[in-house]
């Protein structure tokens, strides 16, 4: 009745915005991503009979405002019948601040939940129940470079290549603690609803899902970083043109990119990409690590930087 689980977020390389269906939590586009390996959740959870509501404790602290996402993935994944759940969650990096928390939150609970209910599901089912929470959540089931397809009724998901086989690593560049000030689901149903540029976004996504998929296929470094910039900046250009506007960054992420363009004209095979958040990860080839680490570091605005490697995928954790 008791597992932890521990997962370590995703970075998409091709991005995930838009959802076709909000009930089912199926995404728009499919997407791409690298999941990490330094940074990560723990997730202890315990069906306790007896216990009259679930619970959650945050790195020690009750958070009962982030309960009731936590609730709804159990109930979906083991159903409404339930036991109720003591939940620890423990991080040793920022959540909520645009660090893709959500994906190993989410990553973590569902395989520990899964495991502590008997359920006995594969990999791939546990990948796409971890997406009914949250979209991101399910490439991190998966080490390496991983595919989020879309299918009509579904989502598939692929390792396209495991990290041994290229070896990238993320610096990733903090520019504030703080929490983000709209979260992504709300964010992306008002980019639907009103970005004029939403609808060229759902047309041009699969070229370069293509154009990434062939770039990690070949080990085409230039390749992945020319498509995921391109990506990335699509995306907040739809963030950007919707209403209200959603705008993620702030003046030391546009300092970070300035110094990667930097590197770039150096000859430093290094290329950066930003989520929901004003957060800048850096992806280079691990012998220019300590150039961007340095770089970086030197870049007016940046709090804190974390340097990482790629990760292997969600696992249990023994208890002993
Ligand atoms: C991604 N993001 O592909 C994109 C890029 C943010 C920008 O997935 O609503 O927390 O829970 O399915 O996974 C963040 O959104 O969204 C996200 P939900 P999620 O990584």
């Amino acid at each position: 009745m008791r597992a932890t689980a521990r997962a370590q977020p995703n970075i998409a390389l091709i991005k995930y915005w838009g959802k076709r269906d909000s009930g089912l939590n199926l995404p728009a586009v499919g997407s791409i991503s690298i999941t990490l390996e330094s940074l990560f959740t723990e997730m202890r959870v315990g069906f306790e009979p007896g216990l009259e509501r679930d619970r959650l404790t945050v790195d020690g602290d009750e958070a009962a405002d982030l309960l009731p996402r936590l609730s709804r993935c159990l109930d979906v994944l083991i159903g409404l019948d339930r036991e109720h759940a003591l939940i620890d969650s423990r991080s040793n990096f920022p959540i909520a601040a645009g660090l893709a928390s959500s994906s190993s939150s989410f990553a973590a609970l569902t395989l520990a939940a899964a495991k502590a209910a008997g359920l006995g599901l594969d990999r791939r089912q546990l990948a796409r129940m971890a997406g009914r929470a949250s979209g991101s959540a399910a490439r991190s089931m998966y080490g390496g470079f991983v595919e989020l397809s879309n299918h009509a009724d579904r989502i598939e998901l692929e390792c396209l290549l495991d990290r041994d086989t290229w070896p990238l690593s993320v610096v990733v560049a903090i520019t504030t603690d703080s929490p983000k000030p709209v979260g992504s689901s709300e964010a992306m149903e008002i980019s639907r609803r009103t970005s004029p540029f939403y609808g060229r976004w759902l047309e041009t996504q699969q070229d370069d899902i293509d154009a990434c998929r062939a770039a990690i296929g070949s080990r085409d470094f230039e390749r992945l970083a020319a498509t995921a910039e391109h990506n990335c900046l699509k995306m907040h250009s739809v963030m950007w043109a919707s209403r209200p506007p959603l705008v993620y960054w702030n003046h030391a992420t546009l300092e970070c990119m300035r110094c990667v363009r930097a590197l770039q004209a150096d000859g430093v095979a290094v290329f950066f990409t930003i989520d929901a958040g004003p957060q800048l990860k850096a992806v280079c080839l691990p012998e220019h690590t300590a150039r961007v680490r340095e770089a970086l570091e030197a870049t007016s605005g940046v709090v804190d930087l974390r340097i990482t490697g790629l990760g292997a995928g969600a696992t249990l954790v023994d208890p002993h």
